[in-house]
């Protein structure tokens, strides 16, 4: 079993994590982990954090010479902006000699739409900032570290992660365009938002510079592909081992993320069945060794059951628009009961682009957990032999078997 846990503030020294059951013996490029760090920072719309920032994880422990040992390995991101909030995050009782930043007020007027005033009520806070200081997206900083490292125990068998923007606000992408992972991963890095459709991604920018201009925030959508993901992930035989209600949950537990959906999803729901499922087609002429069965659509996202058939995954996940508001919604000041303009804090215009990228981590996350559960293995020795035994059984179950031997 693959498991992580996060710790960390906002703004307070670092977050961490421990990411265990990894198996030893996998290789760790560390310039990839600072890599998807800085997918993670990117993104038109981004407020003025992340140009303090330059994310980067230290990897403490669980790693010797370049290679996993198969103990847990602990994360460090350390937070830059930590020099400007000692005076108001110290973990001391007062704050120790020589602390630096502001001191700053308690936050009392909670923002819609954050966890402000549940978080508060919840945990009996009067300074509503000892909620948002965890419930912040940058926490999703950790996450992608643990992701990056289950990414590259994926690519050691051959499977693939990337994502693509489908839509900011009400600007979106026609259903049914089909962007295939190739196209996907060939954007780059650096484009504004990672949309496929060059046209459409102008005309999402122009609609996050309004919002901006009107002190106001866009949410979106996006679609997360995974590629070579081997048959039999996941499991139709109990309710929580179903690899689609696994990875809604992963992609819901994401700041902000308000629905999922596997495949074409919401829009399956609205077409009769025979426009919706996937047929499974005979393919006599296949050249030896290659598939008889194949599958001519993917319309269900590479699940079927809750367990992967092979096909793509696709996921895609929607997320509300940031809660930070510079012009604010209204709300109470929680010191006097009385009506008050929610708080500001610096924020960002839309994350979306980023969103995408916590989701991938996510995605690879859960992959590479129901992989290890469905192989197991301690090393990457005995990994890599299970994998390929088993995907040799199913090949062999799908393609032309050879001539019986005559008599
Ligand atoms: C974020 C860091 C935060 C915000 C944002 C995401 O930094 P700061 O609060 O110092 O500006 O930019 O967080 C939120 C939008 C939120 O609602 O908490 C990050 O690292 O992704």
């Amino acid at each position: 079993m693959l498991r992580f846990l996060t710790s960390g503030e906002s703004h307070g020294q670092a977050l961490v994590t421990i990411l265990e059951g990894l198996p030893a013996g996998l290789t760790i490029d560390f310039d990839a982990i600072t890599l998807e760090l800085r997918r993670r920072q990117g993104g038109y719309g981004r407020g003025r954090r992340m140009v303090i920032e330059s994310d980067r994880a230290e990897i403490l422990s669980g790693v010797r010479r370049g290679k996993t040992t198969g103990a847990p390995v602990a994360l460090l991101v350390r937070n830059k902006d930590w020099e400007n909030w000692q005076n108001t995050m110290h973990v001391e009782e007062t704050a120790p000699t020589g602390s630096t930043g502001a001191n700053r007020a308690p936050v009392v007027r909670p923002r819609p739409g954050h966890a402000d005033l549940a978080g508060a009520l919840k945990y009996d806070h009067d300074d509503i900032r000892d909620v948002l200081e965890r419930a912040s997206a940058r926490e999703t900083a950790a996450r992608v570290a643990a992701g990056a490292i289950a990414r590259q125990l994926l690519q050691a068998i051959g499977c693939e992660i990337t994502s693509h923007i489908t839509g900011i606000g009400s600007v979106v992408l026609p259903a049914g365009a089909a962007i295939t992972f190739d196209q996907a991963r060939a954007l780059a890095p650096e484009a504004p938002l990672r949309c496929a459709d060059a046209d459409l991604e102008r005309k999402m920018m122009a609609a996050i510079d309004a919002a901006k201009e009107a002190g106001d925030t866009l949410g979106g959508s996006f679609e997360v592909i995974a590629r070579n993901v081997p048959v039999g992930l996941g499991s139709y035989v109990q309710w929580d081992r179903k690899l689609d209600g696994r990875l809604a949950q992963a992609l819901m537990s994401i700041p902000a993320i308000k629905a999922v959906s596997i495949g074409d999803g919401v829009d399956g729901a609205r077409r009769p069945g025979s426009q919706v499922h996937d047929e499974i087609v005979a393919n006599p002429a296949a050249p030896g060794g290659e598939p008889l069965v194949t599958r001519p659509t993917n319309r269900a996202g590479g699940l079927e059951g809750g367990v992967t058939n092979g096909e793509e995954l696709r996921v895609t996940g929607f997320m509300k628009p940031i809660s930070t508001l510079m012009k604010p919604l209204r709300s109470v000041d929680l010191t006097t009961l009385e009506e008050a303009p929610a708080a500001i804090e610096r924020s960002d215009t839309c994350a979306v682009p980023a969103a995408a990228v916590v989701a991938e981590a996510m995605v690879g996350l859960v992959l590479a957990n129901a992989l290890l559960e469905r192989f197991g293995g301690d090393s990457m020795t005995d990994l890599r032999s299970r994998v390929t035994a088993t995907g040799q059984r199913i090949r062999g179950r799908v393609s032309r078997r050879p001539a019986p031997a005559r008599a």
